[in-house]
């Protein structure tokens, strides 16, 4: 997919004031949706349920943020009232479903993650993950990629249940701003779906989209600019982006957009 741009970024390029990189984990880091899905669909079978998600089907439901938020949702739409508790039990038996999956095969991240994940001390940067997903997928997705010891990586990580309304809601960029202690023209977010673009603009957080498998088709109007991903360079876009040097993300690019989103909202 050839990069969008949403909104112009031949603005001045004011010395940004960015400190921190805020991550969305599921999509952006590494497309992990499809293991969602057969995670789910294994809890169903393992709690006697006959309900199985198609992917149209998760792609509609991955419209609700939050698993157990999109398990309700499932059986309401079909009509079904599930006992108390059932969606919690269902969604814990999902969750193990989910890290065994990936405690099988470890899932690859999506170009130019581990770059930026890595490069970011040495770039004077901070790192934070602000997640809807349970905090135990955040270990079995990255503990492959960086060691078990992987949260010293992060200055801070928001996920799940630390916050009561998800995305597109703003409550877990708002955590992360507080935990770090930062205004939102110092930060710059990363997401793969409207929701999370959403969920960082209503923070006022500028925000660059990586449309994900499942998200392809979003509208991501707020979004500063939309990318195919954040690129490498053995792994460069396969069409250049006018307002970026090189085929993929540097830092220097995300210090010039949250620059250049700060000029704009001060005009
Ligand atoms: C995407 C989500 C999550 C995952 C499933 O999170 O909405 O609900 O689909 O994970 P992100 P859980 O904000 O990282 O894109 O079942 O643990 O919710
Ligand atoms: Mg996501």
């Amino acid at each position: 997919m050839a990069p969008r741009r949403v909104s112009g970024m031949e603005q001045p390029v004011a010395e940004a004031r960015l400190v921190a990189v805020l991550l969305d984990v599921d999509g952006t880091l590494a497309e992990t949706e499809e293991r969602h899905r057969l995670a789910f669909n294994r809890a169903f079978a393992q709690c006697g349920l006959t309900e199985s998600w198609s992917v149209d089907t998760y792609r509609r439901l991955l419209r609700i943020t939050g698993g157990k938020e999109r398990i309700a949702a499932g059986f309401r739409e079909r009509g079904q009232s599930l006992a108390a508790g059932a969606v919690e039990q269902i969604h814990r038996c999902k969750t193990e479903h989910f890290v065994a999956l990936m405690q099988a095969s470890a899932l690859a991240l999506r170009p130019g993650v581990l770059r930026l994940l890595r490069g970011a001390n040495a770039a004077r940067l901070k790192l934070g993950l602000t997640t809807t997903t349970s905090p135990e997928n955040v270990h079995a997705l990255l503990a492959p990629h960086l060691g078990a010891n992987w949260r010293g990586l992060f200055d801070v990580i928001v996920a799940g249940d630390q916050v009561v309304a998800k995305k597109p809601a703003p409550d877990v960029y708002r955590a992360a701003l507080t935990a770090l202690r930062l205004a939102p023209d110092q930060a710059v977010a990363i997401e793969d779906s409207r929701a999370g673009v959403q969920s960082a603009r209503a923070a006022g957080i500028p925000v660059i989209a990586t449309p994900s498998v499942f998200f392809a088709d979003d509208d991501f109007s707020g979004a500063t600019v939309v990318l195919p991903n954040l690129g490498d360079p053995d792994a460069p876009w396969q069409r250049r982006h006018p307002s970026f040097d090189n085929g993929w993300v540097e830092f220097a690019d995300l210090k010039r957009l949250a620059g250049a989103e700060r000029g704009r909202a001060a005009a």
